[in-house]
């Protein structure tokens, strides 16, 4: 089968042959239908994460189960289609049975497409307890992209921010993660403000409910200080950490989700006199797998996707690197 595969010290994937895989008596096998591209990919690409081994990438996966282990539950629909939580939790252990799958730390446990196979391929095999049902009007390239890039601005958003109804939410940065996350925000009541550079994404961030928008060139102008419940930082720079700081009121919230640089500063006496948590945020769970798909399939939140063909994927890295993916980027295998 196709497979595009990451090689230690290549800064791009190798597109092989490689033998279809087989699922143990708890996976299944699923025939890709979407994989979501995403900067993860880049950083990993680029040397930052220096994984030893070979392996096929993609960790945002969508597909259909054609096959089964024989020890995999009946509600598992061959057929059916199915969306992988690409955190991959191994079920066992103390944060996967306390609600933080997101978090486990089983004996060798990697993510999906990162670390192991992944879903840049025409099959993937996971185990069964990892995949969520996708409902039936959603497609397979807006459930992909939404297994990271709705499933982490969710929870972001709703479990670490505590966002709820009337909270004042500033959204700082709307590209892939955080125009979703705007509309997380809008679901959940809230009151949002978006910002970022780009005009064009200001407006997409008003058609999808945000009630104030403001570049952030002109933020320090327009927009009161220390008025936000919650901020959340979708890219990760100094400049937009230092804003976060700049606009979360005393006893709030700022939520980092960008991995736009290795550091960011803190202002220790601002930081420490207005008591201000700072959270990291990674990624999300199971559970909140199954609260994205409803809310996508009630139309609350609308995943921005654009398609193309995986084949083309070390293209599609590179125009996501060059800033020219304007939203998200799922790939469809070739056997569609
Ligand atoms: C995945 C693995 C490691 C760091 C960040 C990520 C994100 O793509 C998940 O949201
Ligand atoms: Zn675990």
């Amino acid at each position: 089968m196709f497979a595009a595969r990451y090689v230690p010290g290549e800064k791009k994937l190798s597109l092989t042959d490689i033998p279809k895989p087989r699922p143990g008596p708890r996976d299944v096998l699923l025939k890709i239908r979407a994989a979501g591209i995403c900067h993860s990919d880049l950083h990993v690409l680029a040397g930052e994460v220096p994984y030893p081994h070979t392996f096929t990438m993609g960790h945002e996966a969508c597909g259909e189960v054609v096959e089964k282990g024989n020890e995999v539950s009946a509600d598992i629909k061959v057929g059916g289609l199915y969306a992988v939580h690409g955190p991959n939790p191994c079920g066992d252990c103390t944060y996967c049975r306390t609600g933080h799958d997101n978090l486990c730390n089983g004996p060798g446990r990697t993510f999906v497409g990162l670390g192991q196979d992944g879903a840049y391929a025409d099959y993937l095999v996971v185990p069964a307890r990892n995949v969520v049902e996708v409902p039936k009007g959603v497609s397979p390239e807006v459930a992909a992209v939404a297994t990271d890039a709705v499933l982490t601005p969710y929870h972001a958003i709703k479990t670490l921010g505590e966002v709820q109804t009337n909270s004042k939410v500033l959204v700082i940065g709307l590209g892939g993660l955080g125009i979703n996350g705007v509309q997380v925000a809008v679901a959940l009541g809230a009151k949002v403000t978006a910002t970022d550079l780009r005009e064009s994404s200001l407006e997409l961030a008003k058609k999808f409910g945000a009630n104030e928008t403001v570049n952030s060139k002109e933020i320090d102008k327009k927009i009161k200080p220390a008025s936000f419940d919650v901020v959340i930082d979708f890219v990760g720079r100094d400049s937009t950490f230092t804003q976060a700081q700049t606009f979360v009121r005393p006893g709030g919230t700022i939520v980092l989700v960008g991995l736009g640089s290795s550091h960011v500063p803190v202002i220790s006496t601002p930081l420490i006199s207005y008591q201000v948590r700072v959270q990291g945020a990674f990624w999300g769970t199971h559970q909140e797998m199954h609260e994205i798909f409803q809310l996508i399939d009630e139309g609350k939140i609308k995943p921005q996707v654009e398609t193309a063909p995986m084949k083309d994927v070390n293209h599609w890295l590179e125009e996501l690197e060059a800033g020219r993916v304007k939203s998200r980027m799922a790939l469809l295998p070739s056997q569609m």
